[in-house]
């Protein structure tokens, strides 16, 4: 059900993206090393001299000095005699250098092998001018010649045409007098500025597209920062303007592929148009805009709180929390619930509506979820013990003060076996001990794991960071994991909020 106007006042708010021409900086090699987190590192070789010679069944890989995000254009000439057949370029982009070490083939995972970032090229004429059709998301690119002609190409120039919809240089410095911070803060913003296209994608790699929870923390962090309102408006709309048959906002859009929509299924994404909406009018004071969409927000919580009242087990499948394997779902399903309408009462607050009927579900969910707190062990708990359901219990406000406080400190004590696997949820976790009044905890939170990422090489923050096991991954197969993944750029909304 695609509502055309609401669509057409997403395409108003395209932005024209800025391109910048990136050029190569060094010849690399990459090879296995175990003294790095992902097991390979990039050598530099030498600085790039034009023309860059290339013999049949030669290979080479460059090194763009930052991760980028573009469409790669190259320009070949015959060195020499003239290849007496066409000469087969095969390209493989790495946003780190064990994208580049590992043979694509290994990849084994369940989510499309079309991601990888694997392209080819025959040239039959030369002099050669032109470009990828596909855009790639790198720093690292090796370049094959597949064809087995001993003529050499020579390569006279090679550029990334790099886009983005903003410039770093737009938003603030931090300059909190600490270096790690200033790093944390810079490398969170590339990540968001890489993000940040046509739409807020979740990972330039991959899915290349809008999904409503990373949306959610992306604007947050975007307010504080690029402050491009109107991307946000923009996806927003892009949202409200597909509703699935079942009423639910889908928990992500295809932004250039009509019917735009699948039916997948999340119940706590399609409920972040609330908090979307929550944080819009609380960053912008828009009201208006605000007030357009607030029939969809509301339909959303009518949908969730029909799905918990009376409390029905199976429905917590939809919900996504987090990635991390066999959680048990359930109290923080109910929590995210409680916590988006709380944001709706504040908003039916601001526009004098009102509230009664909302208090009353905020009351049933927090006693529902109350009714999983086990006294004896002190944790929210049906039967597993997880990060998640403390953390959102918190966030829910099914307990408060000083003994949310508590739980939390329990929780870091007892270290619970289900873990946060995405820097998504590490947010999360943030936001609780922020709302706890743990500002120091949360920021030394934040040294730990983003100072890790930065520590492991990354150039932006990857979409899993899991110190103990790198090659954590969703989908099967690390090799197709994003390294510059939006969800994990909050540490710069953080930074500014909190220092
Ligand atoms: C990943 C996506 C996206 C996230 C979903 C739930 O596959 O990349 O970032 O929102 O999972």
């Amino acid at each position: 059900m695609i509502n055309e106007a609401l669509r057409l006042k997403a395409e108003s708010l395209k932005p024209r993206l800025i391109h910048k021409e990136i050029r190569p900086a060094a010849l690399v090699e990459v090879n296995r090393d175990e003294t790095t987190f992902m097991k390979y590192s990039a050598k530099k070789i030498s600085d790039i001299t034009y023309p860059i010679s290339l013999k049949g069944g030669e290979s080479i890989v460059l090194d763009f000095g930052n991760h980028y995000t573009g469409y790669l254009n190259l320009s070949t000439v015959t060195l020499g005699q003239i290849c007496d057949s066409p000469v087969k370029l095969r390209f493989i982009f790495g946003e780190m250098p064990h994208e580049i070490g590992i043979s694509p083939e290994e990849y084994k995972g369940w989510i499309g092998k079309g991601w990888i970032q694997e392209d080819f090229k025959p040239i039959v004429f030369m002099p050669y001018k032109g470009s990828l059709e596909r855009r790639y998301s790198a720093r690292f690119l090796k370049i094959e010649r597949l064809d087995n002609a001993p003529f050499p190409v020579g390569i006279t120039d090679i550029y990334m045409d790099a886009t983005s919809a903003v410039d770093l240089e737009s938003a603030p410095k931090l300059n909190s007098g600490d270096e790690l911070y200033d790093k944390i803060y810079n490398i969170s913003l590339n990540t968001l500025k890489e993000c940040e296209q046509d739409v807020f994608e979740d990972g330039p790699k991959r899915d290349r597209r809008l999904w409503i929870g990373d949306l959610r923390v992306q604007a947050l962090t975007d307010y504080y920062t690029f402050k491009n309102v109107n991307l946000i408006k923009r996806c927003i709309y892009l949202f409200a303007s597909c509703i699935m048959d079942c009423g639910l906002v889908p928990p992500y859009v295809f932004q250039d592929s009509p019917p735009y929509v699948d039916n997948w299924k999340f119940q706590d994404y399609s409920l972040y148009l609330v908090s979307c909406l929550y944080d819009y009018l609380t960053e912008t004071k828009d009201e208006e805009f605000v007030k357009e969409l607030w029939p969809i927000a509301e339909d959303q919580i009518e949908k969730a709180i029909g799905f918990f009242m009376p409390y029905k087990e199976n429905y917590v499948d939809r919900f996504f929390i987090d990635w991390c394997p066999d959680l048990d779902k359930a109290i923080a399903s109910m929590c995210t619930v409680a916590y988006v309408v709380k944001q709706a009462i504040e908003v039916k607050k601001h526009f004098g509506m009102d509230t009664s009927v909302y208090e009353g579900y905020l009351a049933e969910l927090k006693k529902a979820i109350n009714y999983h707190y086990d006294e004896e062990s002190g944790f929210y708990t049906k039967g597993q013990l997880s990060w998640h359901s403390q953390i959102w219990a918190v966030l829910a406000e099914a307990v408060e003060g000083q003994e949310a406080k508590k739980l939390l400190i329990r929780t870091k004590e007892a270290d619970p076996k289900y873990k946060m696997q995405t820097p998504y949820m590490m947010n999360f976790y943030i936001e609780a001990m922020v709302k706890c009044g743990m500002k120091e905890e949360a920021l030394s939170y934040i040294r730990e794991i983003w100072g890790g990422i930065i520590d492991a090489g990354f150039d932006t923050c990857p979409e899993y960071f899991d110190p103990k096991n790198p090659e954590f991954s969703a989908y099967g197969g690390h090799y197709i994991n994003s390294c510059c993944h939006a969800w994990s750029c909050t540490p710069a909304y953080w930074l500014k909020k909190l220092l």
